[in-house]
């Protein structure tokens, strides 16, 4: 039985992984957030843009689903520290370690910016839809930078939405169910002939942007399509945010529009869910001068 490696394991995607990937797998887990691993799974906590814990995590193992990082748009600094240094970190301290195989999630947020009316495949140009979005444009670079230049074996997997059911209209097109997740996942570790991959993580969706057939050329069957919850979705859906219905990203291609992409607009808090209500940090409070003073 593969070893395999999960990064943010306790996330959204990581938790419904974990529980389809039970039995098939050794799984080592890791998060900087606390975990309480399974039975059969081992759990390391690590903060992924130090090295000495990406290298600690990645030792020993025969293939890393690299999910770690900021998952939303948000402040460039926590972008900066999980998706790009973090990011870095793992496809390197995997190299040092010898790790051959490297499946990474990265987004439909990549390709955001690409129309709705327009089909895409896994060999359009990037269209990044914020600073999230160049953070995984980034991990897809570094994927094919350690392919070419270290022969190490790399899937990236463009994920649209994972959840039970689709939770939007814009989910109906990129949603991505958690049996399907881990099919995809499980070619991405399992199929001889990888070397250098883009698939979209999507389900077999009738109102999907994209093209899949590179996911359906090494074997990938999805078997979900969102349609079956349609009539439901969009019965509730709210009306309004129109510049990001025009777009696949959605909501992500506008919070750029402020100045500090969170707090975010009502529009795009209503549209992304849960993940991007999250109130912004409060500014440190200004400490009187003459209290400074006395404190020294
Ligand atoms: C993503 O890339 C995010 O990680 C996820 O939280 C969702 O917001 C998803 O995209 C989406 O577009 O719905």
């Amino acid at each position: 039985m593969k070893t395999i490696l999960i990064t943010g394991a306790a996330g959204d995607i990581g938790t419904h992984l974990r529980r389809e990937l039970a039995g098939k797998y050794h799984l080592r887990l890791s998060d900087v957030r606390p975990l309480k691993p399974a039975r059969g799974e081992k759990f390391a906590r690590a903060d992924i843009s130090r090295m000495a814990d990406a290298l600690r995590i990645t030792r020993g193992v025969d293939a890393i689903v690299h999910l770690g990082g900021y998952s939303v748009e948000g402040p460039w600094e926590g972008i900066l520290s999980a998706n790009i240094i973090g990011c870095y970190n793992v496809f390197e301290a995997a190299r040092r370690n010898g790790v051959k195989r490297m499946l990474f999630a990265t987004s439909n947020h990549a390709v955001g910016f690409y129309p709705r009316q327009q089909t895409i495949d896994h060999r359009v140009y990037i269209k990044p839809d914020g600073r999230y979005g160049v953070s995984k444009v980034f991990g897809e670079a570094m994927g094919s930078l350690y392919a070419d230049k270290y022969g190490m074996q790399v899937f990236l997997m463009r994920i649209g939405n994972v959840n039970p059911a689709p939770i939007d209209k814009r989910r109906l097109s990129i949603w991505f169910s958690p049996r399907d997740l881990a099919q995809l996942v499980s070619i991405g570790i399992e199929h001889p002939d990888i070397r250098f991959e883009i698939v979209y993580g999507v389900s077999n969706n009738t109102r999907s942007w994209y093209d899949n057939s590179n996911a359906f050329r090494l074997g990938y069957k999805p078997v979900d399509d969102s349609e079956i919850y349609a009539a439901a979705v969009l019965a509730k859906e709210k009306p309004g945010d129109p510049i990001g219905e025009r777009y696949q990203g959605g909501a992500f291609t506008h919070v750029e529009a402020v100045p500090n992409p969170a707090p975010l607009p009502r529009a795009a808090k209503e549209s992304h869910g849960k993940a991007m209500k999250k109130p912004a940090k409060k500014a440190a409070k200004k400490v009187p001068k003459k209290a400074a003073k006395k404190a020294k």
